[in-house]
């Protein structure tokens, strides 16, 4: 079911479990301020997933509730998976859902990182 971005966040969610290691994942990053770790249903060759270590439904609650520094490391952390993975040269797609209308599902915001084959036009 989509997320209803206007709700509470919910910390019964699957990335709050990861975050506080109740599941498991395989992680590719961990800082401070995020975590990054492979999607379980990759849609691509790469595909990874940066999540904020802060409660955060979606980009409008990070945006406008999240400190300069969970910011700043968060987008920061969402580059440097993309080096580290040696994805510049051959390009990745970054994809944030948000809300209803776009089909989020799990209510605690995070990046799609894409990668690992052209993956064409962006569709809206
Ligand atoms: P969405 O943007 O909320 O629609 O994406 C959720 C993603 O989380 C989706 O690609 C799932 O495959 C992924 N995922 C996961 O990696 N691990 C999980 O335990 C669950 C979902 I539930």
């Amino acid at each position: 079911m989509a997320v209803d971005a206007t709700q509470p966040y919910d910390d019964q969610n699957v990335f709050a479990k990861i975050l506080r290691g109740e599941i498991p994942c395989r992680k590719v990053h961990e800082d401070e301020w995020s975590l990054a770790f492979h999607d379980i249903n990759p849609q691509a060759p790469t595909h990874i997933l940066v999540i904020p270590k802060g409660a955060y439904v979606c980009w409008d609650d990070f945006s406008a509730k999240a400190s300069e520094a969970e910011i700043a490391g968060f987008v920061r952390a969402v580059g440097q998976v993309a080096r580290e993975a040696g994805l510049v040269a051959p390009g990745y797609r970054l994809l944030a859902n948000a809300g209803t209308d776009s089909h989020q599902e799990v209510p605690h915001l995070h990046v799609h990182l894409f990668a690992g084959r052209p993956l064409g036009p962006m569709l809206a």
